[in-house]
């Protein structure tokens, strides 16, 4: 028998096939189990003889299953070990990394500017009420001035927020004075898009209220950010213009020395004010106490296209929102 199971085993490829044989030869119903059951029918002199002789079988064919079954099972190991092998020396995968968009880069440098400032960055709603986008703001229905901004109404009578000065009032209403702060985010206007007006774009708003506040400190602080942005050779300058929630009211341009193209020259790039009495008084009237009655304070508002497009020569504004690669990666990387 030893031999026969011998046969069988030596050329056996898997373990399934192994099993098979040792149920052939030890399983309930196999070859030495029958051979077993037949012990009962011997003398006890030959059943002793025979019952050694087949114990011995046994434990041979034993050895025999266990021996084949390691080496069957180290074979498909290595197989496995084979199949797995890492070659340490083919070239990696590239890694595609992303990168900032140039909006979010110059939104970032900004605030970084400020926070140098002491002020604190927050962020505002895009849809806003009528209340906070106009009358708060000194801008009541009827004021010729709402044409100034041209809406996009939501059915329910909000706004999408047509600049980001409704903060002014919210910020106000919810925290008392002094504070510094700017606001920068996403503004909508119901325009014709060409290639410096965009129906969506960003701004920066910034607002700064306390007991002594001055239009001096109002440039002053507009020019830290120039020289943040344009060089420690930009500067700033008013000239008269109308808001109704500042009074005096002043758009601001900025003295850039472009280094690359050698040029200089000054740029629009918003409007500033001292907050209008009556932007304090809708705000009494809003928190529903005096704290902001007396109170001073300077606001202003740029385009934050604008200044990408003056800083880095972008012809076009629409390139900013059409995703397209070959325009966002050059602005990547190290931009000076
Ligand atoms: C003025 C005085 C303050 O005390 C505070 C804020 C302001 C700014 C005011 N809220 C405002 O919105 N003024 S603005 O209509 O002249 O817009 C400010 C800047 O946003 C513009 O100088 C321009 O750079 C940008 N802008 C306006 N409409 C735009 C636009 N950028 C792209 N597309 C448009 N459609």
């Amino acid at each position: 028998m030893i031999n026969e199971a011998k046969l069988e085993i030596t050329p056996a490829s898997s373990l399934p096939e192994l099993q098979e044989i040792k149920v052939k030869y030890l399983g309930k119903k196999g070859l030495l189990t029958a051979e077993l059951k037949t012990l009962g029918n011997l003398s006890p002199d030959d059943r002793k003889i025979r019952g050694a002789a087949l114990n011995m079988i046994k434990t041979e064919l034993e050895a025999l299953f266990d021996n084949k079954e390691l080496e069957l099972k180290n074979a498909a190991l290595e197989a496995k070990l084979a199949s797995e092998s890492l070659d340490v020396t083919l070239p990696g995968t590239a890694f595609q990394t992303g990168g900032f968009h140039l909006l979010t880069r110059i939104i970032d440098d900004l605030a970084t500017i400020y926070k140098g400032l002491g002020y604190q960055v927050v962020q505002g709603q895009e849809v806003e009420t009528e209340l906070y986008n106009f009358d708060a703001l000194n801008i009541p229905s009827w004021h010729p001035a709402r044409d100034l901004w041209d809406t996009f109404w939501l059915t329910d009578g909000r706004v999408l927020r047509t600049h980001t000065s409704p903060m002014q009032a919210r910020f106000m209403e919810a925290f008392e004075p002094p504070f510094r702060i700017v606001v920068p985010g996403k503004t909508y206007r119901f325009e014709a898009v060409d290639a410096t007006h965009e129906a969506m774009f960003h701004q920066l708003e910034g607002l700064a209220v306390g007991k002594n506040i001055t239009m001096s400190d109002l440039k002053g602080t507009l020019e830290e950010m120039a020289k943040g942005l344009f060089g420690e050779t930009s500067k700033v300058r008013f000239q008269p213009s109308y808001y109704p929630f500042t009074e005096p009211s002043a758009d601001f341009a900025v003295y850039w020395e472009n280094k690359r193209t050698g040029q200089a020259k000054w740029l629009e790039l918003g409007g500033s004010g001292m907050v209008h009495p009556r932007v304090f008084e809708e705000v009494c009237k809003l928190r529903k106490d005096e704290v902001y009655a007396g109170q001073r304070g300077f606001a202003f508002g740029l385009g934050i296209e604008r200044v990408a497009m003056i800083k880095y020569g972008v012809p076009d504004i629409r390139y900013f929102f059409q995703n397209d690669l070959r325009v966002l990666k050059q602005f990547r990387g190290n931009l000076e």
